[in-house]
């Protein structure tokens, strides 16, 4: 899943940098004006650790300052910041040209010359702060999409889509490693007969809970347990051999069972149950997932062969 979004505060936070405490105070005064709320640092090193730590929405930068210029801290936050880049307007003395093209060849998005026109300051950091927000705005949509695309959405459990990217790549990294790998495919019996007696709603409901009982037999946060199609369920265990899918087969069996969903139309017994098929191995650049899934496909219907509600090796 995607990494951890960080958040824009909430009022937004901007980072006063500069070593003129009048200055520092003219700024904070006209950014709380605004709502904002403002964190202050005197210098170039202060202003670093200060970004670390409280990661404001917006930078204002004083070029000249002792020890680390604002040049080099423009350049540093750009650094720290990744491609989530964190905007820096420059607020400078300085109007030569050099001085302009230094403040945007090190990230720099915005340069304004003091004396401070403080209406012009007070735009420009309100068009930053629309900005970032909207930035903010499409990654958390785009987080979303993300996940949907990933999800079966009457399950709630990995989609087919999501099962096969992750078989691909738990079985390139087994093969790497060297560890055993199993899949297990878990086959409602007689669903069909199941939606004819209680109707397609209640089977989407029984979809639902089997589907919890999967989800909470596979532990590990590295075990997928996807909808591989209709009313079959797939469950992927990483570094796991034969004993410990066996182990993870029977909670689903019995799981399945303990929830006690009439079925009387089964030709097994009065409530719903699951046959499973359990298949493990070793990668190796002779073998592929493909056969992992037949291997399982295969034990699967041998369960449904010698009866149903059971699984097979
Ligand atoms: P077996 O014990 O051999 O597995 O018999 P079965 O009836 O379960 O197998 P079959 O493949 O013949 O039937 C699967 C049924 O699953 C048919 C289909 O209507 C039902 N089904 C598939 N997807 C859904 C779904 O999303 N919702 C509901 N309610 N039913 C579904
Ligand atoms: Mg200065
Ligand atoms: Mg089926
Ligand atoms: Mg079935």
């Amino acid at each position: 899943m995607p990494e951890m979004m960080p958040s824009f505060h909430n009022p937004p936070l901007i980072l006063v940098a500069d070593d003129d405490k009048t200055m520092r105070l003219g700024v904070r005064q006209a950014m709380e004006q605004d709502g904002y709320q403002v964190i202050e640092a005197h210098d170039g090193n202060t202003c670093l650790s200060v970004f670390e730590r409280v990661r404001p929405d917006v930078v204002l930068l004083d070029a000249i300052m002792p020890a680390i210029d604002g040049f080099t801290c423009c350049r540093r936050i750009q650094e720290m910041s990744g491609i989530r880049r964190t905007p820096v307007l420059m607020i400078t003395g300085l109007e030569d040209q050099d001085s302009v093209d230094k403040a945007f060849s090190v990230g720099a998005v915005d340069y304004i010359t003091k004396p401070i026109h403080w209406a012009v300051l007070r735009q420009r950091v309100k068009r930053l702060i629309q900005q970032v927000r909207l930035y903010q705005q499409l990654e958390t949509a785009n987080h979303e999409l993300q996940r949907l695309a990933a999800i079966d959405s009457l399950t709630q459990v990995a989609n087919r889509r999501r099962f096969d990217e992750y078989l691909q790549q738990e079985w390139q990294r087994m093969l790497r490693e060297q560890l055993p790998l199993s899949l297990i495919l878990c086959d409602i019996d007689c669903f069909k007969l199941y939606n004819d007696t209680y109707g397609h709603q209640a089977g989407d409901d029984c979809l639902r809970q089997v589907a919890q009982v999967i989800q909470n037999a596979a532990k590990r946060a590295i075990d997928l347990p996807a909808r591989y199609g209709g009313e079959e369920f797939a469950v992927i265990l990483p570094n796991t051999d034969q004993e410990g899918a066996i182990l993870v087969a029977q909670d689903i069996q019995t799981g399945v069972k303990n929830l006690q969903i009439s079925h009387t139309a089964s030709k097994v017994c009065d409530t719903v149950t699951v046959s499973l098929g359990v298949s493990n191995t070793i990668p190796s650049v002779i073998t592929s997932p493909e056969l992992l899934i037949n291997a399982a496909d295969k034990a699967l219907y041998q369960a449904k062969a010698e009866g149903r509600d059971r699984y097979c090796t």
